[in-house]
């Protein structure tokens, strides 16, 4: 079983697993511990992360990147329709309303969802991480952002299960970091004593989060998160792109933004540049060659006119970290550390805002690129049955309350009770008991919309079935279990219809029509069974005719699991999911077959290579120079066929070249080896006399 953690960034991934050795940070095939999340689609393949990256530019309309944040959104949700027509490829409206993308795969107009393309992402990185590992991988950890919502989180998880992979958790960002912060950690409070306060701020391409956590031994608890899903380190390029783009048209009359090529590359520079600042204050040039029409560029910035430009930016530094200390209700003193990472941490006028807000120094212990991923990874091995690690349990926040609704099928009014407050602990569940007299619907949206990174804020409606009809007068007692999962996702798990024999000692209103007030919520661990009655086994007892049958199904003293249907707009029905993994499966058929043929042609041209060289050095002595001119042509021959007719054939093609080819090398290389051999054969048979 593997242990694997995922970082899956807008800009940048990271792998980690665990070992006998710990946890470690792998690379890829390019020896790069980052792999860019990037996806490029062309006329035979597809290439992933770092292969991609370097078709931004050259395949522009069919090169992913940025579409992290799609995730769960609609083609007209106002954040997708301002990115859009900064976005080098297009967007498409898919079927059901949800974002998607539209490129050129195969030769062909091809429409993705962006859970297949975070798919093809992570299919890159299952590979990486199987070949580190060498063993399959599917179970792993992935990372989310901390504000991310349930059909954010629910669309990234389709996303995994289309890579084929099984994801024991969404971690949020900075609780990873926390955990790759407090596990190692020898010095913690004890349990009873008054925790160690820590703050981490995560500053990557496209949001900025932060999370204050108490640790003590063997344990973190979060207390409170906050964010800007709107800054990170790309609203800096932007900014110094939009610069630019100005400087260029007034100083060389260059329409950057008509030329989608020219501003990818403007910004590759200003990203670069950018980072250059962070450690340099001076002047600094921009240099662009061939930029437009053949014409070089170039341009200066210093960090003084840098931070002017992005004080607009700057400004908001500040907002999520007072936002976070005021839920926290510590006060400065109480913070013991303020930790900060992702990449646009490095910017120092980022940092100084940090300190200065806290009032101390920050801390760089964790690695800024690497955390996230290494969390990740301890979670999985904590989570997994095969790892042995230190006991460290962590409990997480609510970030937006949730609210549950109902119609009351007896008087036609509605109710509605919040179920998880503002930074409630998670993963949880309760149990809320209704009267009911038939299947019902329960809906549950987030209740503060100024609050929520997200336009909608329905959740799902779930209706509760099998609830058999009752007498007049009499309602069916329903224990229904709400919960927020390990993947940070809430829902409506489970139903349980009471044995109405046995008399309900928590709850005195049993026979009253249900109304918020007399309805009872349970709080519990989410660890704990549903029902002490509940057997697992009961479940299979319920068909229709017997629930229809009424109350006499239900075995004396127990109760029954009801079924309860989930339905939510945006949602993948199941069988899109495994359209999409079969699909995803071809794709990566096709780019091994695609390797392979790639493979095979690179074999003829490298034999070609060679072969030449060695016909005028090690072979010269071994051919005539009749035989070594037939060959020659040959060769000569097979170079200009790779380059023209050759330049794209069938796999076996190639390997009938080859062999061809061969016919003619090997006996030339038989007779060198031979030659070779002879004294040594001499030398052996003169021993033995
Ligand atoms: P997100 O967390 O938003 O999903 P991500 O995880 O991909 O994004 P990171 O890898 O943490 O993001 O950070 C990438 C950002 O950090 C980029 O904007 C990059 O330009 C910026 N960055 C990296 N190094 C530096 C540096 N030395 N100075 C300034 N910015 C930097
Ligand atoms: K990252
Ligand atoms: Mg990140």
């Amino acid at each position: 079983m593997s242990v694997v953690g995922f970082d899956v960034g807008f800009q940048n991934c990271y792998i980690a697993v665990a070992r006998s050795g710990g946890i470690e940070t792998i690379a890829n095939e390019y020896s790069d511990r980052c792999t860019p999340a990037c996806v490029s689609l062309a006329s035979k393949n597809r290439t992933i992360g770092n292969a991609a990256k370097s078709q931004i530019i050259t395949n522009f309309r069919n090169t992913l990147h940025g579409f992290k944040r799609f995730h769960g959104r609609c083609y007209d949700d106002a954040m997708v329709q301002s990115e859009r027509p900064r976005l080098p490829y297009s967007l498409h409206r898919l079927a059901n309303g949800s974002a998607g993308v539209k490129v050129c795969y195969l030769e062909e107009e091809k429409v993705f969802t962006i859970e297949q393309v975070t798919a093809m992402l992570l299919t890159k990185l299952k590979e990486t991480s199987e070949s580190a590992l060498k063993k399959p991988v599917v179970d792993c950890v992935i990372s989310v952002p901390s504000f991310f919502t349930d059909a954010e989180r629910r669309s990234v998880m389709d996303a995994s299960q289309i890579a084929g992979l099984n994801c024991l958790r969404l971690i949020n960002d900075t609780t990873a970091v926390s955990l790759a912060y407090g596990i190692y950690k020898q010095d913690l409070p004890g349990p009873d004593a008054r925790p160690r306060n820590v703050v981490f701020v995560d500053i990557g391409h496209s949001a900025f989060q932060v999370a204050i956590v108490a640790f003590n031994k063997g344990k973190l608890k979060v207390l409170a998160t906050a964010f800007d899903p709107y800054l990170g380190g790309r609203d800096f390029d932007a900014a110094l792109v939009e610069w630019f783009c100005g400087d260029f048209a007034s100083r060389y009359r260059l329409a950057v933004r008509e030329n989608p090529r020219a501003l990818l590359r403007l910004h590759q520079e200003c990203e670069k540049l950018k980072k250059l600042m962070s450690a340099n204050a001076s002047e600094l040039p921009l240099n662009i060659e061939c930029f437009i029409n053949d014409i070089d560029v170039s341009g200066k910035m210093n960090r003084t006119q840098f931070e002017e430009l992005c004080a607009p930016f700057l400004s908001r530094v500040e907002l999520p970290l007072k936002a976070a200390l005021e839920q926290s209700k510590l006060s400065r003193d109480d913070i013991y550390a303020v930790e900060v990472v992702g990449g646009a941490t490095r910017i120092p006028a980022i940092k100084e805002r940090i300190a200065r807000f806290f009032g101390k120094d920050i801390s760089t212990t964790l690695n800024a690129d690497e955390a996230v991923a290494r969390g990740c990874a301890l979670q999985c091995a904590i989570l997994s049955p095969a790892f042995k690690v230190r006991e460290f349990s962590i409990t997480d926040v609510v970030p937006f309350p949730i609210t549950l609704r109902w119609k009351s099928t007896t008087d036609d009014g509605f109710g509605e009770c919040e179920v998880f407050s503002k930074n409630h602990a998670a993963p949880f569940s309760k149990i809320i008991t209704f009267h009911k007299r038939e299947p019902f619907d329960l809906e549950a949206f987030y209740n503060l919309p100024q609050e929520l990174p997200y336009p909608d804020v329905r959740i799902g409606r779930f209706v509760v079935q099998g609830v058999p009809p009752q007498p007049e007068g009499v309602c069916a007692r329903v224990k229904v279990r709400v919960c927020v999962s390990v993947h940070g996702i809430f829902s409506v798990c489970n139903a349980a219809l009471m044995d109405p024999h046995v008399p309900d000692t928590t709850e005195p209103h049993t026979l009253q029509d249900e109304e918020p007030s007399r309805m009872q919520l349970e709080q519990e661990n989410s660890e704990v069974p549903p029902e002490e009655g509940a057997a697992p086994g009961t479940k299979e007892g319920v068909s229709g005719e017997q629930v229809a049958g009424g109350n006499k199904a239900i075995p004396k003293g127990r109760s029954i699991e009801l079924p309860i249907e989930m339905s939510s707009s945006r949602l993948l029905d199941r069988q899109t999911v495994n359209n999409f993994i079969e699909y995803e499966g071809k794709m990566i058929v096709q780019d091994k077959l695609e390797k392979e043929r790639n493979d095979a042609k690179n074999a003829v041209e490298e034999y070609v290579y060679e072969l030449r060289d060695k016909l005028s050095g090690v072979y010269e002595r071994f051919i005539s120079e009749e035989e070594s001119r037939r060959v020659g042509v040959l060769l000569e021959d097979t170079e200009c066929w790779l380059y023209e007719e050759g330049e794209d054939q069938p796999k076996q093609v190639y390997l009938d070249k080859l062999l061809e080819l061969k016919r003619f090398g090997e006996p030339i290389e038989e007779r060198q080896r031979e030659w070779e051999e002879r004294p040594r054969a001499f030398d052996e048979l003169g021993r033995k006399i």
